[in-house]
C-alpha cells in the first residue's frame, strides 16, 4: 500500500494526482471551515473515486435523472464531503462553491450526510451505516428487471457503491450481499475502502473474521487493490464489469492520506484536521493554492470529464425516440410514477363487489384479493415477502419468481431478511420506474425500522405489507403479537401507517398507497376474519380522510348529536360497531369513527377532526389492541382507552380478547363508566 498520493497517469492534460487531490483539499477545507465533518474517508477514497468518475461512471451532470445513467452510492455516508467535492467537481448545478464552503450550515444543500432531494445526483440519503449498500442492491436490482421488461437499449447501467468498514460490519449489509449474490447482481460493484480503521481504532478492536472470503462465499467476485494505484483501481473495475456476480473490490487505503501525524488513524476520521495538518498536507501533495482554491487547468479538466456523459445521454434520447411505439410508452409512464387512471375504476369496482357480497375476510386476505385485482392494471408494482408468502398474501395469481436471470419476474423471495428487503425497496423506488411493495408481520417492523425510517426520510413510495397485526394473531403468542409497533410506526414523520377495518377499506388504504408518490406506507392487516362494514358503496376513497364517521349516532330512526364517540382502528372496529348497537339499544346515541390513518386525519385540519370526534361534552373510547401511547390526543382527558396493557399472550385469539377485555362489553363498561 501507498502511504504517499498517487501520482498515476496523466488524463485530459491533467494528472490523476491533481484530479484526487482537489477532492482531497476541499475536503479538508470544508470540514475546517464547518469545525466539524469527516475529512479522513475522502482524503483516503479520493484516488478510488477519481477513477470511477473520470474513467467508469457514465453519468450527465446536467440531466442528473437520466434514467440510464449509472447509480452512485456513497454508502459510508459521513464522508460526504467527498460526493459533494465530486458533484461541484464534474459540474451539477446544485452544488457550487459556495455550497461547498456552506457544508454543514443550515439550509445549506451541502449537509452533515448526503441527502436525498438536497442536490441533484445524490442517489439516497446515506449516513446510518450498511443502508447505502443495502439500498445499491435494491438498485441493481431494479435495472436487472427493467433492463428485463425494456431491454438492453433503454436500461443497462452499472450500481457503484463505496462503502467502509462500518457498512460491512453492519447485518443488513450481510442480508443485502447475501441476496445480491444468490439473485447474481451483476451490475452491482462495490468499492469497499478498505482502510482498517473506524472511529474507535483499529478495526482488529472489533473484527477478526476474512471480510473478502465471507462475500466469496456469498457467491460474489471479489479482488483486492491498492487503493492508491489508480491504475490498478481501473483494472480491478474494469476486471469487475466482466463478472457474472456482484463485484467486491477491497481497495487498500489509508485514511487521512497525507496528513502529516493522523494519516492512518482514527484522529483522521471524524474532526477537522487542524491548521498544521493541513498544512502538511498539502505539501505533502505539493498543492500551493488557498482553502477552496481549485486552479482552472484541473477544475476545467474535471468539468471535461462531466461534460462527457453528455453524448452516451443524447445517444439514449435517441435510442428510447426510435423505440417501439407501446415499449417506448410504456417506459415513459413506468418513469413518471404515475399510477394509471384505471387505477381508480378497478379499486371502485372491487369496492362496489365487496359491499355487495360483504365477505367476511381477513384484511390480509382482502390485500391479497385487491393485488389481484390491480397487479397487472400497474405493471410497476413488484412484490415479494421475507419467506412469509402464504401469511403476508403478497403473491399474486399467476406471477412468477424473480429469480437469477429470471428478472422479468415480479415477485420476490427475500428470504428472512426483513431489514435488507425494506431497503432494497427503498432503492427499487430510488431507482425509479418500480413500486416495490413486500411482506411480512407487522412485529418484525422493528427488524426493517431503520429502513422504512430511511424511505420516509427519502419521500419514498414503498408499501410494506405487514399481516398479524395484533393478539388477534393468536396462538403464536407475545414474542408475535404486535402492541407497540403502531405507536413506534406512527412516530416515524413521513409514514403512513394504515389499518384498514374491512376489505373495502383495505381496497382504499392500497389506492392510497399507491398515489403517495412522497410517502411509504405501512399496511397493519390482520389474521383472523372480520366483517364487512363498509355495506354501502360509495366510489368516494372515505380512507383519504384518516378517519371517518363510520356510523353515525341515532335516536328513532334518526341521526342525532352523539353522547359517545367510539373510536377504532383495524379490527376493533368490528367491536366498537356492535358496542354501538349494544349502547344505541339503551339510548345512548353512539358514533363509531374508523380511523385507518392517523396521519391522514391528522393533516384535515382542526374543523374536520372536532366534527368527526364530536365537541367536549361527548365521551370519546378509542379502541385498539395496541398499547395507549398515542390515543389520548384523540381521546381527550376525559376518554377511555380499551387496548392493551402491555405484551400479549399465547392462546386462541377469540380467547385473547376476551382475556385482555377488548370486548364489545368492555367498550360498552369503558363508555358508561365515563357518562
Ligand atoms: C448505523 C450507524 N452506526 C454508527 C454510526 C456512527 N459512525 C459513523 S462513521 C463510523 C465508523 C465507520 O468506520 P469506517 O466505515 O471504517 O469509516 P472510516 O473510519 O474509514 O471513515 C461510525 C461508527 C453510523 N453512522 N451509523
Amino acid at each position: 500500500m501507498s502511504s504517499q498520493p498517487a501520482t498515476g497517469d496523466v488524463v485530459g492534460g491533467v494528472p490523476h494526482k491533481d484530479l484526487a487531490t482537489a477532492i482531497r483539499v476541499l475536503a479538508m477545507d470544508a470540514v475546517e471551515a464547518a469545525k466539524s465533518g469527516h475529512p479522513g474517508m475522502p482524503m483516503g477514497m479520493a484516488d478510488v473515486a477519481t477513477v470511477l468518475f473520470t474513467q467508469f461512471l457514465k453519468f450527465d451532470p446536467k440531466r442528473p435523472d437520466w434514467a440510464d445513467r449509472d447509480r452512485f452510492v456513497l454508502s459510508a455516508g459521513h464522508g460526504s464531503m467527498l460526493i459533494y467535492a465530486l458533484l461541484y467537481l464534474t459540474g451539477y448545478e446544485d452544488i457550487d462553491l459556495e455550497q461547498i464552503k456552506k457544508f454543514r450550515q443550515l439550509g445549506a444543500r451541502t449537509a452533515g450526510h448526503p441527502e436525498y432531494g438536497m442536490a441533484r445526483g445524490i442517489e439516497m440519503t446515506t449516513g446510518p451505516l450498511g443502508q447505502g449498500i443495502a439500498t445499491a442492491v435494491g438498485m441493481a436490482l431494479a435495472e436487472r428487471h427493467l433492463n428485463a421488461r425494456f431491454g438492453d437499449t433503454l436500461v443497462d447501467h452499472h450500481t457503484y457503491v463505496i462503502a467502509g468498514d462500518g457498512c460491512l460490519q453492519e447485518g443488513v449489509s450481510h442480508e443485502a450481499a447475501s441476496l445480491a449474490g444468490h439473485l447474481g447482481l451483476d451490475r452491482l460493484i462495490v468499492l469497499w475502502d478498505d482502510n482498517s480503521i473506524s472511529i474507535d481504532g483499529p478495526t482488529n478492536l472489533s473484527l477478526s473474521e476474512d471480510v473478502k472470503a465471507r462475500f466469496v462465499a456469498y457467491g460474489w467476485d471479489v479482488q483486492a487493490v491498492d487503493g492508491h494505484d489508480p491504475a490498478a483501481v481501473a483494472a480491478a473495475i474494469a476486471q469487475a464489469k466482466t463478472t457474472s456476480t456482484p463485484s467486491l473490490i477491497a481497495c487498500r487505503t489509508t485514511i487521512g492520506l497525507g496528513a502529516p501525524t493522523k494519516a492512518g488513524k482514527n484522529s483522521s476520521h471524524g474532526s477537522p484536521l487542524g491548521a498544521a495538518e493541513i498544512a502538511g498536507a498539502r505539501a505533502a501533495y505539493g498543492w500551493e493554492h488557498g482553502p477552496f482554491e481549485i486552479p482552472a487547468p484541473i477544475l476545467d479538466a474535471w468539468r471535461q470529464y462531466g461534460a462527457r456523459g453528455a453524448a452516451a445521454a443524447g445517444a439514449w434520447d435517441q435510442r428510447l425516440a426510435a423505440a417501439d411505439n407501446s415499449l417506448g410508452a410504456a417506459f415513459k409512464a413506468a418513469q413518471s410514477g404515475d399510477a394509471p387512471a384505471e387505477l381508480d375504476t378497478v379499486i371502485a369496482a372491487f369496492k362496489r363487489a365487496t359491499s355487495e357480497a360483504r365477505p367476511s375476510v381477513a384484511t390480509r386476505q382482502a390485500s391479497g384479493n385487491v393485488l389481484d385485482a390491480i397487479f397487472d392494471v400497474v405493471p410497476e408494482l413488484i412484490s415479494g415477502s421475507a419467506d412469509l408468502t402464504g401469511s403476508n398474501n403478497t403473491r399474486t395469481k399467476g406471477v412468477v419468481s424473480l429469480q437469477r436471470d429470471k428478472y422479468e419476474g415480479r415477485y420476490i423471495h427475500y428470504g428472512v431478511r426483513e431489514h435488507a428487503m425494506a431497503a432494497a425497496m427503498n432503492g427499487m423506488a430510488l431507482h425509479g420506474g418500480l413500486i416495490p411493495l413486500s411482506g411480512t408481520f407487522l412485529c418484525f417492523a422493528d427488524y426493517s425500522r431503520p429502513a422504512i425510517r430511511l424511505g420516509a426520510l427519502m419521500r419514498q413510495r414503498v408499501v410494506h405489507v405487514m399481516t398479524h397485526d395484533s393478539i388477534g394473531l393468536g396462538e403464536d403468542g407475545p414474542t408475535h403479537q404486535p402492541v407497540e409497533h403502531m405507536a413506534a410506526l406512527r412516530a416515524i414523520p413521513n409514514l403512513l401507517v394504515f389499518r384498514p377495518a374491512d376489505q373495502v377499506e383495505t381496497a382504499e388504504c392500497w389506492q392510497l398507497a399507491l398515489r403517495s408518490k412522497t410517502r411509504p406506507s405501512v399496511l397493519a392487516l390482520t389474521r383472523q376474519n372480520l366483517a364487512t362494514l363498509r355495506v354501502e358503496h360509495t366510489d368516494e376513497n372515505l380512507a383519504a380522510k384518516g378517519a371517518y364517521v363510520l356510523r353515525e349516532a341515532e335516536a328513532k330512526g334518526e341521526t342525532v348529536a352523539a353522547k359517545v364517540v367510539l373510536l377504532a382502528t383495524g379490527s376493533e372496529v368490528e367491536i366498537a360497531v356492535q358496542a354501538r348497537d349494544v349502547l344505541q339499544a339503551e339510548g345512548v346515541p353512539t358514533r363509531v369513527v374508523s380511523m385507518p390513518s392517523w396521519e391522514l386525519f391528522v393533516e384535515q385540519g382542526e374543523a374536520y377532526q372536532a366534527q368527526v370526534l364530536g365537541g367536549d361534552d361527548v365521551v370519546r373510547v378509542g379502541v385498539e389492541a395496541m398499547v395507549r401511547m398515542g390515543w389520548d390526543r384523540w381521546i381527550g382527558p376525559k376518554g377511555g382507552f380499551v387496548g392493551m396493557p402491555g405484551f400479549g399472550e399465547s392462546g386462541p385469539y377469540k380467547e385473547l380478547y376476551q382475556h385482555f377485555g377488548i370486548t364489545v362489553d368492555g367498550v360498552v363498561a369503558a363508555a358508561k363508566a365515563r357518562l
